[in-house]
């Protein structure tokens, strides 16, 4: 009811408006210029709106690079970060440097050249040479970067075989990621969906040989200045391996490996260090001290404080859980790194436990947690806040 008395108030003031225009135009002068043909002030205000676009285009053009430009990611934290930082800055460098003049000269030219009574445009048919100068400029600079990008994609992504890389497979399912490390053969187990079962999470082939020492983590914890390769696989859907800090992002698709390499160069307790990430902790704390406040008055638990971490991301957008789908990520000494690998239990010893537990099922009540199981729990628990959230709706 309500909507159709809305439609018909709009009705009714559409209406009125039109009523409204036709008595200005009964009003008017009659010796007003009526004509459709533009004449002098038409093209002045034209000219003159071209003049402030352009002005105005400038202006905001200035102001987001001074507002947002502090949302800029820091130094890259992997070896080839830098490249792809340079060829980003390259690309960025020159068409801004284009832009700025063709668009300042297109509007200055409307502007200058504007229509005006008396006034004639010379019959220029064509010239050569111009035509082969504005062509033959963008022919070369786009060329050059082309190849510029070209050669430093193979850079990045052809990973030195030779540097023996530590093979990591990042899993991803909605919505979250598991880590699967190779173990000491620095070989990864087959695997396949079938195989998903119980404990089993991501499907590994428990016939192969190669799968018994291999580890499966729910955070990724990597030895800094050691090459890294990743191999991916999905369970479901399109997803995408995004570590914003290591200036790395691959696609992750069902029923294939996709894969991709590169060295981490700055641990995480390094950049927590650095000046930038200090400064942006303290932003994002104050921001949380000032919303704690507002939750306190409401009776609500105050949040708490934030400190970084790297994390990979899911960067597709895969589905309703998607806005979270993260995994923590450590960049440590090879010390730390190595105790750390020490601690998780193999896809072997795993498996073995949760034979067992089926075995006694008395045991399964206060049977050790383990990292898979742990898993199966956070993913169970997602899946209801999800369903919160719907019921919610
Ligand atoms: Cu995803």
């Amino acid at each position: 009811m309500t909507v159709f008395l809305i439609i018909i108030v709009l009705a009714l003031l559409g209406v009125t408006g039109w009523q409204i225009s036709k008595i200005f135009e009964l009003s008017r002068r009659s010796d007003e210029d009526t004509s459709q043909v533009a004449n002098d002030k038409d093209n002045h205000t034209q000219a003159l709106l071209m003049l402030g676009f352009v002005i105005f285009f400038y202006a905001l053009m200035i102001y987001c690079f001074w507002n947002y430009g502090r949302f800029y990611l820091p130094d890259a934290a992997s070896e080839h970060g830098s490249q792809y930082d340079t060829l980003m800055f390259v690309s960025i460098a020159i068409i801004m440097f284009v832009q700025v003049i063709t668009q300042g000269l297109l509007h200055i030219f409307a502007y200058r050249y504007k229509g005006e009574k008396g006034k004639k445009a010379i019959f220029y048919a064509d010239n050569d040479k111009l035509e082969f100068i504005w062509t033959i400029i963008p022919v070369i600079v786009l060329a050059g970067l082309i190849i510029y990008g070209l050669f430093t994609w193979s850079d990045i992504m052809n990973l030195n075989e030779d540097d023996d890389p530590m093979v990591v497979e990042l899993y991803a399912y909605q919505f979250a990621w598991r880590a699967r490390y190779a173990g000491e053969d620095n070989t990864l187990g087959k695997a396949n969906v079938r195989f998903i079962e119980g404990v089993n999470q991501l499907g590994v082939d428990e016939s192969d040989a190669y799968a018994m020492d291999d580890k499966v983590v729910t955070e990724l914890h990597l030895p800094v200045n050691k090459p890294v390769l990743f191999k991916m696989r999905s369970q479901d859907v399109l997803h995408s391996a995004y570590f914003p800090f290591f200036r790395a992002q691959m696609n992750v698709v069902p029923g294939m490996v996709t894969q991709f390499g590169f060295t981490p160069t700055i641990t995480t307790e390094e950049m927590r260090q650095s000046d930038y990430m200090k400064e942006k902790v303290e932003i994002v704390n104050e921001i949380r001290k000032e919303r704690s406040k507002e939750l306190a008055a409401n009776g609500e638990a105050p949040l708490d404080d934030y400190g970084f971490d790297y994390f990979l991301l899911c960067n597709k957008i895969c589905g309703q859980g998607h806005f979270n789908m993260q995994m923590k990520v450590i960049v440590e000494s090879e010390e730390d790194f190595k105790a750390w690998l020490a601690e998780q239990p193999t896809f072997e010893s795993t498996m073995e436990k949760s034979s067992e537990n089926v075995d006694r099922p008395e045991d399964t009540a206060e049977g050790g947690e383990t990292p898979a199981t742990k898993g199966v729990d956070s993913q169970e628990s997602m899946k209801e806040d999800i369903n919160v959230e719907e019921e919610q709706e």
